[in-house]
């Protein structure tokens, strides 16, 4: 069983709740995940039957109230993501954007009708939502989007396409960014509309056990009731990003804490001159160099919860904390990789597959250099975006 890594007492910090929360994740992922994690990742598949396994759980949209939703605190969020990335990225993934992305901007921006016909079904893995955001030529600077939506009778007809969208093939409905006369705007658009479809992107080296598709919309007919009221401009979609890059600076955690976990345990065992390799400085020196890493990056994210849990959190704070996370997770994923020695490189490790993993969440939600960029125009008032 995982035990984790937890140098600084952060249990003392957690409450009932918390507990409870981190606890049944990690039953989860222990009984669910492991044992099947190689081969979904082999295959590149993501097993849909425990998507309302995890609903049944409350893991996804846990941290929104209303309709019936969990409504736990940031920190046993935080935690739930942690565990879930543990296992895999795909699994937070999937957690992420049907939960933080869509239900969050569903509930954010949504009718009410839209939000009761939606969050419950969500909430409890019946339906599948994804987010359109990304196009071709448009994925750091989504501002620049060319997808298009015009008026048509009662509804709208979208036309664009959206490319790298997690979960697009096996979507009941996609949250899609449009351009509505030159406005950022947001649409619900469901599984079987006419114009629309959805294909999966194949060969990928990283996130194999999650769907990853392109969102295709040809004059698709959008009804009324399919836009979001609320959304309005690129302010209201990265509202709904720092949600989920919230939930990746945990998340990212849990990759890390499993590769030190596989990596000490390794070198305990594992001889090399006549000693366990363990006993070697340098073997003690990355240990010793992943457990700081790994700590600061907890402490981090426990004062993100905080601030989050009482309002007053910065979205250039998650910027902050996303880029260091992540990273940092990277950097510890390569580390216990090279301590594996050959074995390292097969999926009888995990630290591989995180590490494989690891460099799409750098990548997604804000580039490392997206997150640079926001942390220094928020230093110097300067935009160095452009
Ligand atoms: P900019 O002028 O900076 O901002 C427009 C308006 O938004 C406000 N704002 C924010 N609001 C909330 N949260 C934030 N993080 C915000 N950042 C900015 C800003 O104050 C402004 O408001 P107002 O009232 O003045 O209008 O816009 P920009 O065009 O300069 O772009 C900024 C930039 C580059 C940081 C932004 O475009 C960005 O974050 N780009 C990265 C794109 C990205 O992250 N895409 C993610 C796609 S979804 C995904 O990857 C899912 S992965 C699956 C999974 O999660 O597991
Ligand atoms: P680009 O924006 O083309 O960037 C290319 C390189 O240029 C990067 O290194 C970037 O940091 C750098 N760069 C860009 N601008 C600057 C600058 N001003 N200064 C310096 N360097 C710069 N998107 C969704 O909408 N929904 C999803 O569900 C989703 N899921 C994803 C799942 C996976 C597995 C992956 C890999 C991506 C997913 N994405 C999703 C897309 C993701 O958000 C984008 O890949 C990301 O925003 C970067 O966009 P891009 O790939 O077009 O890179």
């Amino acid at each position: 069983m995982f035990k984790g890594i937890d140098y600084y007492d952060i249990e003392s910090e957690l409450s009932p709740q918390a507990r409870a929360v981190r606890d049944r994740a990690r039953a989860f992922v222990e009984g669910n995940v492991m044992p099947h994690i190689g081969e979904y990742y082999r295959n590149g598949t993501f097993p849909l039957d425990l998507v309302p396994v995890m609903g049944g759980l409350g893991m996804f949209g846990a941290n929104l109230a209303g309709y019936g939703l969990p409504a736990i605190d940031n920190l046993a969020y935080g935690l739930l993501m942690r565990e879930l990335e543990r296992g895999d990225s795909a699994f937070r993934s999937f957690a992420s954007v049907q939960g933080a992305l869509v239900m969050y901007g569903i509930l954010a921006f949504g009718s009410e009708e839209q939000q009761r016909r939606w969050l419950p079904l969500l909430a409890n893995g019946r339906a599948i939502g994804c987010f359109g955001l990304t196009e071709p030529d448009h994925g750091s600077d989504p501002a620049g989007m060319t997808t298009t939506a015009v008026r048509d009778g009662d509804g709208y007809r979208l036309t664009g396409t959206k490319m790298w969208i997690t979960n697009g093939t096996v979507a009941d409905v996609a949250l899609v960014w449009a351009k509505l006369e030159g406005q950022i705007r947001g649409f619900l658009v469901e599984r079987g509309t006419p114009g629309f479809s959805a294909h999966e992107i194949i060969g990928k080296l990283s996130l194999r056990a999650s769907v990853t598709a392109t969102l295709v919309m040809e004059e698709a007919q959008v009804p009324q009731e399919g836009l979001l009221p609320g959304a309005l401009g690129l302010k209201s979609v990265l509202q709904c990003l720092n949600q989920a890059r919230y939930g990746i600076a945990w998340g990212a955690l849990g990759a890390a804490m499993a590769c030190f976990e596989e990596a000490l345990s390794y070198v305990e065992k594992r001889q090399a001159f006549g000693r366990p390799v363990a006993a070697c400085q340098l073997t003690q020196a990355k240990l010793a160099d992943m457990v700081t890493e790994i700590t600061k990056g907890q402490l981090l994210a426990l004062q993100l919860a905080r601030l989050k849990d009482s309002g007053r959190l910065r979205p250039e704070q998650v910027c902050l904390a996303k880029r260091a996370n992540v990273r940092m997770a990277l950097e510890v994923a390569r580390t216990a990789r090279a301590m594996l020695g050959a074995r390292g490189i097969t999926d009888a490790c995990q630290s591989m597959r995180h590490m494989c993993n690891l460099e799409s969440v750098d990548t997604y939600e804000g580039t490392y250099e997206v997150h640079t960029l926001a942390l220094g125009r928020d230093l110097t008032g300067i935009d160095a975006f452009t």
